[in-house]
């Protein structure tokens, strides 16, 4: 078991120099002793950036499920693999074994099959944080399916043009969902979405909330009755290293979500490896990552990584404010909760509360707490400390990406001394590099720039689907032999990384990622407005929060400006998400540009964030008459 779990942060530095000394030979020590492979491979890795062209333990065969669930079986057979917790306090919590789990996995992976999905076929699956969320993931990888999870807050438009875009044939999803005090129609907005994705045969549905639902002969399903015809083992369809094990959507600068594609013999090294450290799991853990599995948090984190150490996760149904906003501490409580991961969203929203909602619950079983998503600020880093983790309990800041697949940058807890606001250092066989405007490195300590990864590490995203030359274009294009993360980050005299937000058009608001350009082609789409801008301005309790500069067609007409308030947000919510509403709407007369045409976000930023005393050189714009009428009307 050496080197499997780091003890302390010398044997941290000595692993960390083998990663990089020999980054074969480490990875194929973890690889061989902590897995099962159905067959070796002939080639620890391969790499060219300058394609990209990247490849983890080529040859081998595995299946992940294998992994995840059935090597366990005899040895923790009863342990409790999944714990659901239901959105309603007063509805029970669930104990998924492994051995039910497995079960379960191979009776939803047999009604696949009996639908007629095949290795290598993409499923869509737009379900709530349900068991059933969990199981169908695992089905797919059983029978070698791809999965893509659309996130179940995501809109009927934002779902089809994920469906659409690698070719779905099949959707699961649910009758209905609960989020705190509300029922949403899920079903219903699959249905919408379908209109637009004449590709999709089946539709696959899981009965929560019991709500009508419409059910369109023979393309949608109950999934119970199905379920419960299934014969409980299904054989692992044999996979190679690199197969494709899903697709995740994330927001990119331009109007289309990327469709990140993972691998399947690196990802689950990666992620089991950094799971197993980061939280420091140990065999009677019980591990609670509050992310939706909708997010790449949720899938390497609550699903893939703990189960391939087989522990128990906590997968959570509800919102941290339902019924009140004690809901995590009760649950923390309730289920005695080790290791409890969340966003900084979450932590400042609820420090924002009555102390009492904490004080009332016993926190001893914490021991680690990790943080995810953004840039933690010190207040709330310092309350997630005192209040939470009682100043014994280490926080780790973990940094990654969803197309890093696994956590790059964060402390060991444990291990690595924590100092508040930095992810500290990078994980084993990460290795960063800071870059200048110019292109090249910025060596030493006390430094800043834009992050960059300079060597492959098992868990990267392998393309785009379906679009290799933007997978290349958008990470590997900006420096030479980098993949280029798109966030600034500084390094201090410790060598400790601060990661300080994004640096090109992708604003997080609340944890969530969003891409500037679909929201801005949602505005323009509204009959009344010809151009729109959003930039980011910095928000108490979701980090930032969107503001959106418009100009109208008709100038000076007297419309209800307020109605059309309300109805760009509409629009916005219809298109992308009620995630992705604009906290402030400005209409201005025009929007600073540079002679190529290029809005000055730089200036909309400082004019959002009420800091306009020095608006830098604003010489390059064609029209800098019109940043004064802007600030005038400021809000
Ligand atoms: C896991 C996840 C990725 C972006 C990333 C950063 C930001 C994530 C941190 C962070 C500062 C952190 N995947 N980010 N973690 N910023 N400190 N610990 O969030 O694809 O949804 O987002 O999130 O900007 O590039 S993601």
């Amino acid at each position: 078991m050496s080197n499997y779990s780091i003890k302390n942060l010398e044997e941290y530095f000595q692993l960390y120099r083998k990663s990089v000394r020999e980054p074969e030979n480490f990875w194929e020590e973890i690889a061989e002793e902590h897995f099962l492979w159905r067959k070796r491979w002939k080639r620890v890795m391969r790499w060219d950036f300058s394609k990209p062209e990247v490849t983890w333990f080529e040859g081998a065969k595995l299946n992940i499920t294998e992994n995840c669930l059935d090597r366990h079986l005899a040895i923790r057979g009863e342990k409790t693999a999944i714990l659901f917790e239901p959105n309603d306090p007063e509805e029970k919590a669930q104990h998924i074994s492994y051995n039910e789990l497995h079960k379960r996995v191979c009776r939803f992976a047999n009604v696949l099959k009996s639908q007629g999905v095949k290795k290598g076929d993409r499923v869509c699956i737009y379900l709530p944080m349900i068991p059933e969320l969990a199981i169908s993931v695992l089905a797919c990888a059983r029978i070698g399916a791809i999965h893509s999870v659309v996130f179940a807050g995501f809109s009927s438009q934002a779902l089809a043009a994920r469906i659409n875009d690698c070719d779905c044939r099949t959707v699961i999803t649910s009758d209905g969902s609960y989020r705190g005090a509300k029922t949403l129609d899920l079903k219903g907005i699959v249905d919408q979405s379908l209109k637009d994705c004449k590709g999709v045969k089946t539709v696959l549905v899981v009965n929560r909330t019991g709500g009508e639902v419409e059910m369109v002969k023979g393309r949608d399903h109950w999934i119970e009755p199905l379920l419960e015809k299934a014969k409980d083992e299904c054989k692992p369809e044999i996979m190679d290293a690199e197969d494709p094990l899903f697709i995740l959507y994330t927001s990119g600068s331009t109007g289309k979500p990327k469709g990140m594609v993972h691998s399947s013999g690196g990802y689950m090294v990666f992620t089991a490896y950094t799971f197993k450290n980061i939280f420091r799991y140990r065999e009677e853990d019980i591990y609670w990552c509050t992310a939706d599995i909708g997010w790449i948090t949720g899938h390497s984190y609550i699903v893939y990584g703990p189960l391939a150490n087989g522990a128990t996760t906590v997968m959570f149904e509800g919102v941290p404010t339902y019924p009140d906003h004690g809901r995590f501490w009760e649950v923390v409580a309730k289920h005695k909760v080790n290791q409890f991961y969340t966003a900084p969203t979450a932590i400042r929203a609820l420090a924002k509360e009555s102390l009492d909602y904490v004080e009332k619950y016993d926190l001893s079983s914490i021991k680690v707490l990790g943080t995810v998503g953004e840039p933690i600020n010190e207040e709330a880093w310092n309350w997630y400390n005192n209040n939470i983790g009682k100043n014994k309990s280490p926080i780790v800041d973990t940094w990654w990406q969803t197309e890093t697949g696994g956590i790059m940058i964060s402390p060991i807890p444990y291990v690595t001394p924590t100092t508040p606001t930095y992810a500290t250092l990078p994980f084993i066989g990460v290795q960063p590099a800071l870059m200048d405007d110019k292109g090249n490195e910025i060596k030493g300590n006390q430094v800043e720039g834009r992050l960059c990864i300079k060597f492959p590490w098992p868990s990267m995203a392998r393309t785009i689907w379906g679009d290799h030359k933007r997978y290349y274009d958008t990470y590997f294009s900006a420096f030479k032999n980098m993949y280029f993360t798109g966030d600034g980050a500084m390094r201090n005299a410790v060598g400790y990384y601060r990661i300080t937000g994004r640096v090109d058009d992708v604003i997080i608001v609340s944890g969530h990622n969003l891409g500037t350009a679909p929201i801005e082609d949602a505005i323009n789409e509204h009959q009344a407005v010809s151009e729109s801008a959003i930039v980011g301005f910095p928000h108490e309790v979701k980090g930032n929060a969107l503001y959106g500069f418009v100009i109208l067609k008709e100038v000076g007409e007297a419309r209800d400006r307020e109605n059309l308030k309300k109805e760009i947000n509409q629009q916005i919510a219809e298109h992308i998400g009620p995630i992705a509403k604009l906290d402030k709407i400005q209409f201005v007369p025009g929007l600073p540009k540079t002679r190529s045409g290029k809005i000055m976000r730089r200036i909309l930023r400082k004019i959002a964030a009420n800091d306009t005393s020095n608006l830098g050189d604003i010489s390059t714009l064609l029209n800098p008459e019109v940043v004064e009428e802007i600030i005038k009307d400021a809000q």
